[in-house]
């Protein structure tokens, strides 16, 4: 089945007893025995709800992955992962990366004794550099929040079943219609679903996809016992943002390329960040892993002041200024004052994220109005 036939169809069944096309919301907590132990597969709605079932069966059948599991945010997704370790192991990752992946990583997990190292993972000699015995994650995200730098999965990949590590690739600025992680040898394939998936701003959820039973059944059992699980009417959001995901993701991606090259023909801008464009410096990498190079860019303008950048993200009209990312809607942020602002200035500065970053979600309006909004703000 092609992409956008699994996209309407994975997963989801009518309903057996009345016909509904859509997925029924089971807005219940609990399930009727009719005795002891004797149920139809569901008995409390943190450990299975049938919305649920249905939204992780097509998350895995989009990823071509066989099991995926829903969690309340991506952030509870992360931390789901995360469980996995055990004091004294070690994780690397990269470098430039969501704000509050590395404020879990750090704030909450560096305490129970799991060392991170980051690293600049475009360059995959600094990951092979930082492996040790201890060495039990890799942690990628591709292309990178905020600064769109793309690492290679399969030389990840490889490294990390050398050193004996699971390769997690957080998803979010991708999502299966541009990439499937599982298949160039990740382990598991981690996302915010609040952002591309849901695709309309409406909700905040995550999930994770794997091909491993055992590794499922100890995800699954973290997801039970920790608790992080979404409600059915988020479940159901999903579900129905989902649908159109390979139209979105067509439009987005449209959009992203008229965009980034009008800001890069722009005589203010200094540097757009990409990885459609041929000199990107993972250009090669991208064109091999990904369908087409999505909706996310980032831009400084000339003279790299922070005041400028504010200044230009006060008078967006379209581009609203809002954390968050992969709506139908675009929107603006500040990554140094937003989304990263937990990262220490200093390391932000070592990553390349600079105070004056702009970033932009592409949104799928039409591309003439979203360069007219543009042209007017940076002048
Ligand atoms: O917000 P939540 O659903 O918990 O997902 C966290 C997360 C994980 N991974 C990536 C790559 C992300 O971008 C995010 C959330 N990011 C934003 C809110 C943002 O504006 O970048």
């Amino acid at each position: 089945m092609k992409f956008g036939t699994k996209a309407i169809h994975a997963g989801v069944h009518p309903d057996p007893e009345t016909g509904a096309i859509m997925t029924p919301i089971y807005q219940t907590s609990t399930y009727v025995q009719r005795s002891p132990g004797d149920h139809k597969g569901f008995e409390y709605s943190r450990t299975h709800n049938p919305t649920r079932s249905q939204l992780q069966d097509a998350l895995a059948a989009l990823d071509n992955g066989k099991h995926g599991l829903a969690f309340a945010s991506g952030m509870a997704a992360i931390d789901c992962i995360v469980k996995l370790l055990q004091p004294g192991d070690e994780v690397i990752s990269t470098n430039d990366l969501y704000g509050g992946s590395y404020r879990l990583f750090t704030k909450v997990y560096a305490a129970y004794g799991i060392k991170f190292h980051f690293v600049p993972m475009h360059d995959m000699t600094a990951v092979e550099a930082a492996v040790t015995e201890r060495t039990k994650l890799i942690w990628v995200e591709t292309p990178t929040n905020p600064l769109l730098n793309v690492i290679d999965i399969a030389a990840a990949s490889a490294v990390a079943k050398k050193a004996g590590a699971l390769l997690v690739v957080d998803n979010t600025f991708s999502t299966p219609y541009l990439q499937t992680p599982l298949e160039l040898g990740a382990d598991m394939v981690m996302y915010s679903l609040t952002k591309y998936m849901a695709g309309h701003s409406d909700t905040v959820m995550g999930a994770v996809v794997v091909n491993d039973d055992e590794l499922h059944q100890r995800l699954s059992f973290y997801q039970n016992a920790c608790g992080g699980t979404p409600g059915p009417q988020d479940c159901f959001l999903v579900l129905r943002g989902l649908k159109t995901l390979h139209v979105r993701m067509q439009r987005h991606c449209e959009n992203g390329r008229k965009v980034a090259e009008y800001l890069k023909a722009h005589p203010k801008v200094e540097k757009v960040f990409w990885p459609g464009f041929q000199d990107h410096p993972n250009h090669e990498v991208a064109a091999r892993q990904m369908r087409d190079f999505g909706g996310m860019i980032s831009f400084v303008l000339k003279g790299d002041r922070k005041e400028d950048a504010v200044a230009t993200l006060e008078k967006f009209q379209l581009f609203s200024l809002a954390e968050s990312l992969g709506g139908v809607e675009s929107l603006s942020g500040h990554p140094a004052t937003m989304t990263h602002a937990s990262i220490p200035a200093e390391e932000r500065r070592k990553a390349g994220l600079s105070d004056s970053l702009i970033r932009l979600s592409v949104g799928i309006e039409d591309a003439e109005d979203l360069i007219e909004d543009l042209a007017q703000a940076i002048g």
